[in-house]
């Protein structure tokens, strides 16, 4: 490989990017990512980081531009990512099954550039009206010289034919680095702007935590535009010098037969509704001969039911950690002592937690139940755009608020006991009643609306939706879920509709949320 950057030993790496270009200097044919019947190399995933870097300049990106990534897991997801990184811009994750309303929000707000997606995405995006959106990367297709929107749309293959010569330099620790859309209790969703400073002080945290080494081998079957598969899982084989198989989607049959098949496993990272499918695929088919080492779940709670039944049938005991979007990993079981069922554990390395109470903000002893902060390097800089919101979000010493409710045991393990603001974790993604219900008010058959978690055994919570209707109106449910999931992503339609003649409202007119709950429970 063509030496690009000259890295002096034991140099601090400022940047995931840093490191990958590190690792590829010294074991180029060193395998990293395998994906279907892909293997690639640190040499080879280098080159190609340097020709997409290269091409985004020539094509004219701008340091701190933004580049949306709305892509399903593949390694062009990779070259992309840390291509924008070393061309000095800044990426914007973007669910896939986002629709036009979180697509033309996310674009609009983070003022997108440029996005690599596929060719269906290209379409998606096309019908929107997105002003500064100049070009469309398409991963699968021909591209298309005149599309019917306003930008471009070029063939990946062609875009990385343009790199020309140009100057490239690692990116500073400081430079932002990522945007992840997250919250949006009060309307629309924010982007959380993490540094490469943030996101380096992260993966070493939780690299060291869990004793991940170049030797580690991931099984990665989370999505790449989230944190938990980007941030934690590929941030940390990069990072190491590690090895990665990257499956395109979970599906639990196949982690079984990934497992059985591959000796060399020994990481694999997931929510708990894929812990608990594969339980129950494992049940019927059997455990793998070969397990990982280590098995890491998060994003959602784990159950002590499940945590037990996997223990029991696969010899593995779980370790449960809590993160969040603007902060990556905040809290770990231990890796050698105690994995305790229901908790979360303590502090990474180098980071801080405590419990405050809600409403003074004072610090709660052991065992009593308050909102969890966190501090250290690894908490984001502010949302983007978001002034108020961002200061909002810390108290003046540097604590950020997480919005989780939680406590702690006397011996340092933190439990989460609810959160703070009006969430539904389902599957691990989040959903925000607000976002749902502005959607499903907007339906002419729809006079009131509210939207609730109720228990849901596959993905821990579903959505359900309560609806007054319109005087003189009959509204159909199937009906009212197709407007819903046109508009939003799919796992946030409703999988349940609920009419009913009032809402339980108190006496300044907000709607009783846990009443309607016990009611329709
Ligand atoms: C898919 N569907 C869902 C969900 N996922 N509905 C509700 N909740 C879900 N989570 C719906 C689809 O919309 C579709 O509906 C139908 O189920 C089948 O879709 P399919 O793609 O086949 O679903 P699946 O493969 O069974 O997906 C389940 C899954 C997935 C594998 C558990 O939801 C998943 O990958 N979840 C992980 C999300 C994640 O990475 N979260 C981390 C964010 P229809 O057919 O009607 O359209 S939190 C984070 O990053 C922080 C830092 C942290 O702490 O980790
Ligand atoms: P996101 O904003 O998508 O990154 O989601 C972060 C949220 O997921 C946190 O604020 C928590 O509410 C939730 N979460 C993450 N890990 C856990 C966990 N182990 N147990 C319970 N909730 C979790």
């Amino acid at each position: 490989m063509r030496r690009l950057f000259k890295f002096v030993k034991g140099v601090v790496m400022r940047s995931i990017v840093e490191a990958v270009f590190q690792h590829a200097q010294r074991r180029p044919q060193q395998p990293v990512v395998f994906f279907a019947d892909q293997s690639w190399s640190y040499g080879k995933l280098c080159a190609e980081i340097e020709r997409f870097a290269r091409a985004l300049r020539v094509w004219g990106l701008r340091a701190g531009e933004r580049v949306a990534l709305f892509l399903e897991n593949c390694p062009i997801f990779v070259v992309t990512y840390l291509g924008t990184h070393l061309a000095g811009g800044i990426v914007v994750l973007v669910n896939t099954q986002y629709q036009q309303v979180e697509l033309s929000h996310i674009m609009t707000d983070a003022e997108v550039r440029l996005c690599v997606t596929s060719s269906a995405g290209a379409q998606a995006l096309l019908r929107l009206q997105l002003p500064d959106l100049a070009a469309l990367v398409v991963v699968d297709g021909a591209g298309d010289p005149s599309p019917t929107g306003s930008s471009e749309s070029m063939a990946f293959a062609d875009f990385m034919m343009r790199g020309e010569s140009t100057e490239l330099a690692m990116p500073e620790a400081e430079a932002p680095a990522v945007i992840g859309y997250t919250s949006g209790t009060t309307g629309r969703s924010k982007g959380a702007l993490l540094t490469h400073r943030n996101v380096v002080a992260n993966v070493e945290a939780v690299t060291t935590a869990w004793r991940w080494t170049e030797n580690d081998h991931l099984l990665l079957a989370l999505p790449l535009f989230h944190a938990h598969g980007l941030m934690v899982g590929m941030h940390g084989t990069l990072f190491r010098g590690a090895r990665v198989t990257l499956r395109p989607r979970f599906e639990a049959a196949d982690i079984l037969a990934r497992l059985d098949a591959d000796a060399s496993i020994t990481l694999f990272f997931g929510v708990p509704t894929m812990y608990a499918r594969l339980l129950a695929e494992a049940e019927k088919q059997g455990v793998p001969v070969h397990l990982p080492r280590l098995f890491v779940c998060g994003s959602a709670p784990l159950s002590p039911q499940l945590f037990a039944d996997f223990e029991r049938l696969f010899g593995r005991t779980i370790l449960e950690r809590y993160g969040m979007t603007e902060t990556i990993m905040n809290l770990t079981n231990p890796y050698d002592g105690e994995r305790r069922a229901g908790t979360v554990g303590g502090p990474f390395p180098g980071q801080e937690a405590r419990i405050v109470d809600v409403r003074t903000r004072r610090l709660l002893p052991a065992g009593e139940i308050g909102e969890i902060e966190v501090r250290g390097p690894h908490v984001f800089c502010g949302y983007w755009k978001r002034p108020e919101a961002s200061a909002e979000a810390f108290e003046p010493d540097g604590w950020f608020k997480t919005g989780d409710l939680g406590r702690c045991s006397a011996d340092g393990y933190y439990t989460i006991t609810g959160r703070a603001h009006e969430l539904i974790i389902s599957g691990g993604y989040n959903v925000y009643p607000r976002e749902v219900e502005d959607v499903l008010g907007s339906h002419p058959d729809s006079a009131e609306v509210a939207v609730i978690g109720l228990p849901d055994s596959d993905f821990g919570e579903q959505v359900v939706a309560v609806i007054v209707p319109r005087e003189g109106r009959t509204p159909n449910e199937a009906e009212i879920i197709a407007f819903c999931r046109e508009r939003l992503a799919s796992y946030k339609k409703p999988r349940r509709i609920i009419f009913a003649r009032t809402l339980p409202r108190n006496a300044l007119g907000k709607v009783q949320k846990h009443l309607l709950v016990e009611q329709v429970q």
